[in-house]
């Protein structure tokens, strides 16, 4: 029997045994046996009181001899381990990589043998510049990583929503890193490249252009990890049984096809939910919708490589699709979240280097580095090199070696041998056949620090990107580098920058030397080699000529008040739920609202808790007497003139027309706003949606 003091009311409860919870306000409940497990300490101990530490009478001095206490604490202390040095922020989730048909031509790898073969994976999605605690929609770059748990071992495929990368050699990645993260003597800005210096380094670093290309586009706003593409970057190589090799490119691309939203937006999502990519993806797979990406390879010889300018070991440099079509191989579906995230999400170790028979690697310096960097990375995150220990780290096929020993071992090797050869005949043995053979490719020559001359072509494939992009597109390239370069307080920087823009297009040069308020254009930066301006534009580098042109997967927000039409947001329900969108009701109050016919129509955000900048397209199923309340409240009118400035579409009832006309929106300004008229309305609005946005808005908006 043990005494427990309630340190409320100060009265002595007597405990009979372990099965009691406390509730809220302190107080003891006793409940029935086996309705719970019983507390016990890491040594497994059982506790009896996990409120008060142990002290010398009811107010004395507390007693080191409390050893849940401590242990409690000690463990607490210690709970967080350094995030990674780059990607800290990140959310992950389960699944299984299926393989549409056999590989063995190019690739002896097990898991592109058999057509049908369905591997488990980890894919962990990614910002780079912001710590753990920072805000999902961040213009940045989105890591894309791949853990393959292949029946030869893992193999990673850790790459980026970007094809191309800032720096040609791994050298240059602290610099990069150091430019773009807070400055450190005042430590910030978080989770921005608007400061001076990144700006700086890369207005110095013209290999970085092309990079800065597709990160100043909409592809560094994604509107969430399930409609990003993904990039292996790297040319690696294939080999076979025979020991051939074929380069490849490595590319995923989005069932749902590609989508991002605007700057505007992105600002607002980050204020209203800083976590906006991890719930979609949570929402998603919880909702069994899970998302999907093919695999696609870009498959080619020494000849094709030899037939570009560029080199195919530059990560600098991609081999546009319409020159060499991506074949899919393969479908990766994440149909699963972690049980716990720190121990999967935060634990998983990815590394460039982890390659199964039949994948290696290709001289791209670059790559070269990292397979130093994230073998490193590990032991300083994760504190022993048993880190393939962690479950979610350790293969999922058979596994045998020697290695043994070291902080935290948990699968040590049974027996007396641990070496080999040994002369008992026990343990593993290495595998000629079987075993991971590097491509035997020729190598000579001197030790030099060199970059070779087929690297020095900074210009041509940024402004091949550029001129691929639709007008919207490369607006909003306009608006992000003026948005970044006017929070560059050197105006020398911003210089040098607009120098390097006029080697890439003078139109958009003027563009951004013009919104800088620039007196005059600088003169144009010296170009290692003369840009070319002969690169047929790729439409496969756009979003928007890539439309899904559906709906599906999206997000619809429905603004409700009270004397709402049922009937009428019914309909729209079971068109969304057909097209395979989703749709959440805000109201006045998260409680709901009552509908013209008496029914209760239920919220899942209150107007101030769900602005539009969380929804893809947006609906107004207002009374007369409701817009009008919701017409003196600024959270409603910001619903509405966001979701126009936005380019969405926007659907309302002839009874919402005062709560539009508040926010300044001319319900018959275009056609993306549609009025729920008649029964037809409804579908006619769904097929509107199916373009996401109505871009020739944007110039009358001028957001
Ligand atoms: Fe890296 C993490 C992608 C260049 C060094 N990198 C990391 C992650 C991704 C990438 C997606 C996060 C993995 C996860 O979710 O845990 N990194 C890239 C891509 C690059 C690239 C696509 C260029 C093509 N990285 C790069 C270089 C170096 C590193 C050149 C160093 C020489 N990267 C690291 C690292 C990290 C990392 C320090 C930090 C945490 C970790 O590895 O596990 O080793």
């Amino acid at each position: 029997m043990a005494k427990n003091t309630r340190p409320s009311s100060g009265k002595p409860v007597t405990i009979h045994d372990q099965k009691l919870m406390r509730g809220k306000g302190g107080e003891l409940h006793q409940i029935a046996d086996g309705d719970t497990d019983v507390l016990t300490t890491a040594q497994g101990g059982p506790v009896a009181d996990d409120q008060n530490t142990l002290k010398i009478g009811e107010r004395g001095p507390a007693l080191i001899e409390d050893f849940h206490f401590r242990e409690k604490i000690f463990h607490f202390d210690h709970e967080r381990i350094p995030e990674r040095v780059v990607h800290a922020r990140g959310y992950g989730a389960h699944g299984f990589f299926e393989t549409y048909k056999s590989l063995a031509a190019y690739t002896r790898a097990d898991i592109f043998q058999r057509a049908g073969e369905r591997t488990p994976v980890f894919v962990r999605f990614s910002t780079v510049a912001g710590s753990k605690g920072s805000f999902d929609l961040a213009r940045d770059v989105r890591g894309f990583a791949v853990k393959f748990y292949t029946q030869e071992g893992n193999w990673d495929l850790v790459g980026n929503n970007i094809p191309v990368f800032f720096i040609q050699d791994a050298i240059k990645f602290p610099d990069i890193i150091h430019a773009v993260k807070p400055e450190p003597d005042r430590a910030f800005p978080q989770a921005q490249s608007a400061h001076d210096n990144f700006w700086d380094f890369i207005s110095l670093t013209p290999e970085s252009m092309h990079m800065i290309m597709w990160v100043m586009s909409d592809r560094a706003i994604p509107r969430s990890f399930r409609f990003m593409q993904g990039f292996g970057v790297h040319t690696f190589r294939l080999v076979n049984a025979k020991d051939e090799s074929t380069f490849v490119k490595f590319i995923w691309k989005p069932k749902l096809g590609m989508q991002s939203v605007v700057w505007n937006e992105a600002v607002k999502i980050n204020g209203a939910d800083p976590d906006f990519h991890r719930r979609d993806l949570w929402n998603a797979i919880q909702a069994g919708d899970f998302p999907e990406w093919e695999l696609n390879l870009q498959l080619f010889d020494q000849e094709f490589a030899d037939s570009f300018d560029f080199d195919v070991l530059d990560p600098t440099k991609i081999i546009p699709e319409e020159v060499l079509p991506p074949v899919p191989v393969g479908r990766l579906v994440l149909d699963r979240m972690p049980d716990n995230f720190f121990a999967e999400t935060e634990q998983v170790a990815f590394m460039t280097q982890n390659v199964p028979p039949g994948i290696d690697f290709s001289n791209d310096p670059l790559l070269q580095g990292r397979n130093f960097s994230y073998l490193d990375t590990q032991l300083k995150r994760l504190g022993s090199p048993n880190f393939t220990h962690i479950p979610i780290n350790a293969p999922k096929c058979p596994f045998h070696h020697f290695q043994q020993d070291g902080h935290m071992a948990m699968r040590n090797p049974v027996g007396r041998v641990n070496y080999q050869p040994n002369s008992f005949g026990e343990g593993p043995r290495e595998s000629p056949e079987r075993g991971f053979r590097s491509f035997a490719d020729a190598e000579e020559g001197q030790k030099v620090r060199l970059r070779a001359e087929s690297f020095a072509d900074h210009y041509s494939q940024a402004r091949q990107f550029f001129n691929s992009q639709t007008a919207p597109e490369q607006r909003h390239i306009a608006a992000a580098l003026t948005f970044e370069l006017s929070k560059v307080e050197t105006v020398a920087i911003r210089e040098r920058m607009v120098a390097h823009l006029l080697n890439i297009d003078e139109g958009l040069a003027e563009t951004v030397a013009d919104k800088l308020g620039m007196k005059e254009l600088p003169r144009r930066a010296d170009a290692a080699v003369p840009p070319r301006d002969d690169l047929e534009p790729s439409p496969a580098l756009s979003i928007i000529e890539n439309g899904p042109d559906s709906f599906v997967g999206r997000k619809m927000g429905v603004l409700v008040s009270p004397g709402a039409d049922a009937v009428l947001l019914k309909k729209l329900q079971a068109a969304i739920e057909k097209e395979g969108a989703v749709m959440e009701i805000v109201a006045p109050k998260v409680g709901g609202v009552e509908a013209a016919d008496g029914s209760w129509i239920e919220a899942k955000h209150m107007i101030d808790g769900g602005p539009s900048v969380l929804f893809d397209a947006v609906a107004l199923i207002l009374s007369e007497e409701g817009a009008e309340r919701l017409a003196g409240e600024a959270a409603a009118r910001d619903f509405v003139a966001d979701a126009f400035a936005h380019c969405k579409f926007i659907a309302f009832t002839s009874g919402s027309i005062p709560l539009l006309q508040k926010a300044g929106v001319d319900p018959e300004a275009d056609e993306g706003l549609i009025e729920l008229d008649d029964p037809k309305a409804v579908a006619k609005f769904i097929a509107s949606c199916r373009k996401l946005r109505l871009w020739s808005r944007e110039m009358a908006v001028k957001l």
